[in-house]
């Protein structure tokens, strides 16, 4: 029971198929008690459900980062129900439809605002409103993607932010070491969920990436979940400022991998071709 005695809190679980359900399952099922965060009264719905498999039934709060209020609230909330917590996970990005689809040079300013204030800026504002109640050792862990560091078709806006994400996550970890506090970041491969819906071919991305990743697999959120537990706990005890990559190895490859057909003729796994 690697989380025996930790407390936390999970933003971003939408629905069963979320990477923070993920995380929160491996947390729950290895001793932890996990608190949860619903962005709107519809995802209340999917969350209800989530908090009470994994007997967290009564640790259920509001909170739409965008909304100063809503943060300090879910502090005064877990201050009450929890005292303390030992990790946070934030689980979060959104982007108006522009900033995912088209030409990257007609994204518009404001939809840049929104990308960057849910999915960069809620981490600094919910580390900073939720430390009064983090305990010494406490672990943040948010989630990145690859598109955040190279080209990837379509991620657009969202790899801007990410790129803010990783190096927020990087400052983070320096200012807030001396408190004891580690952040780190999973950077995961392509999974098929609610957010995932909204990225231009995404069923190319997944396909391409389980053709070209070393291990020739995509990720699964459980997967993503262990490594996850494992930066959340007190294994990782030596790891800040990380952006950790579970993606079956595909941000090694330069180039996908070329094999020779049965007629000698060199070839590379997936084209692209549907
Ligand atoms: O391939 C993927 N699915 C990958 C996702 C690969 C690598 C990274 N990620 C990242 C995402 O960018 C995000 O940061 O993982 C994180 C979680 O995403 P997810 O699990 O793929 O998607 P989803 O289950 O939709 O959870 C994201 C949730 C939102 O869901 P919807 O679909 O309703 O936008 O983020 C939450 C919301 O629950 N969210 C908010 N929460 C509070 N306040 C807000 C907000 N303003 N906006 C979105």
């Amino acid at each position: 029971m690697m989380m025996k005695g930790k407390k936390g809190i999970i933003l971003g679980v939408a629905n069963n198929k979320s990477i923070a359900y993920g995380i929160a399952k491996q947390c729950s099922e290895q001793g932890a008690t996990v608190a949860f965060t619903y962005l709107n009264d519809s995802l209340k719905k999917r969350v209800e459900p989530i908090a009470k498999e994994l007997s967290s039934e009564s640790l259920v709060y509001p909170c739409d980062v965008s909304n100063e209020e809503e943060i300090k609230n879910l502090m005064i909330s877990l201050k009450r129900d929890l005292g303390e917590i030992d990790f946070v996970v934030h689980s979060i990005a959104f982007s108006p439809k522009d900033g995912l689809t088209g030409r990257f040079s007609d994204i518009g300013k404001k939809s840049f605002g929104i990308a960057m204030d849910i999915s960069v800026y809620s981490l600094i504002e919910v580390v900073r409103e939720l430390k009064p109640i983090m305990s010494d050792n406490c672990s943040v862990l948010t989630l990145s993607y690859y598109g955040g560091v190279k080209y990837i078709p379509n991620y657009n806006l969202m790899g801007v932010a990410k790129a803010a994400l990783e190096m927020t996550v990087k400052y983070l970890a320096e200012d807030l070491g001396e408190d004891g506090i580690r952040v780190n970041a999973i950077s995961a491969g392509p999974i098929k969920t609610l957010a995932a819906a909204g990225i231009g071919e995404f069923k190319f991305m997944l396909n391409w990436n389980e053709k070209h990743s070393p291990l020739k697999k995509n990720v699964t959120t459980t997967q993503v979940g262990n490594s996850g537990m494992y930066l959340l706990s007190d294994l990782s005890g030596a790891v800040t400022g990380e952006i950790h990559y579970v993606d079956a190895g595909y941000n090694i490859m330069g180039m996908p991998a070329v094999k020779l057909d049965e007629n000698g003729k060199q070839t590379i796994a997936y084209n692209g071709e549907k």
